[in-house]
């Protein structure tokens, strides 16, 4: 018997889960497409939707080169911690090194969990919705695009939380 909707193979509920793609060290957009096919490879992950790839001003430290930054939809049967575990593990492959970098500093790949369907989570490695969201017009504009009205527990609507923002500088690369 084939599984009901929104039910994998394995009886384990799939959900629908967004990572923000980001980097600003080499060749991202060709980083960024080995990542999302890195992601997609095993069984767990199904790639969804991809947003276009935007050329965004640096955020939080200023002297850095412009990034590159992407949101994603998978539908996922991971949990979410094993999910993150995936995500940091791509990172690695691509040459991201956490012990030698400083926060907000350049980076050649960072995936953040953005949010998993129906997970509200307050743990010292990962909190659900990602808790910066509404800051970031560099995450928001790309997820306005494919999830214009998701709402995310406690912050609102991912289109009126862009909205909110200023947005200079942010360009969709063609
Ligand atoms: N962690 C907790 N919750 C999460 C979550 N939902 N997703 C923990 C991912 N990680 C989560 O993250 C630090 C720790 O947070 C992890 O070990 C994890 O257990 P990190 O990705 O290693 O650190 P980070 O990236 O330096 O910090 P953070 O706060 O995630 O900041 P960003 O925004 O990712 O900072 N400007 C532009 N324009 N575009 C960018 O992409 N990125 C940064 C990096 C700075 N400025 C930027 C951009
Ligand atoms: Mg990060």
């Amino acid at each position: 018997m084939s599984p009901g909707p929104g039910l994998a193979a394995d009886g384990q509920p799939s959900r629908r889960a967004w990572v923000g793609l980001g980097g600003n060290l080499g060749d991202v957009a060709a980083t960024f497409t080995a990542a999302l096919r890195e992601l997609e490879a095993g069984p767990e992950l199904r790639l969804l939707q991809v947003s276009r790839l935007y050329r965004t001003p640096p955020w939080g430290l200023l002297a850095q080169p412009d990034f590159f930054n992407a949101v994603a939809a998978f539908d996922t049967r991971w949990p979410p911690l094993a999910l993150l575990d995936r995500l940091h593990a791509i990172e690695r492959v691509h040459g991201r090194d956490r012990a030698r970098e400083s926060r907000w500093g350049p980076r050649p790949l960072d995936l953040d969990l953005l949010a998993v369907e129906g997970e509200v989570l307050d743990s010292p490695r990962l909190q659900l919705p990602h808790p910066r969201i509404a800051e970031r017009a560099f995450v928001l504009v790309p997820w306005t695009e494919i999830a214009p009205d998701l709402v995310l527990p406690g912050l609102g609507r991912i289109a009126d939380l862009r909205d909110a923002l200023d947005r200079s500088g942010i360009e969709a690369i063609p």
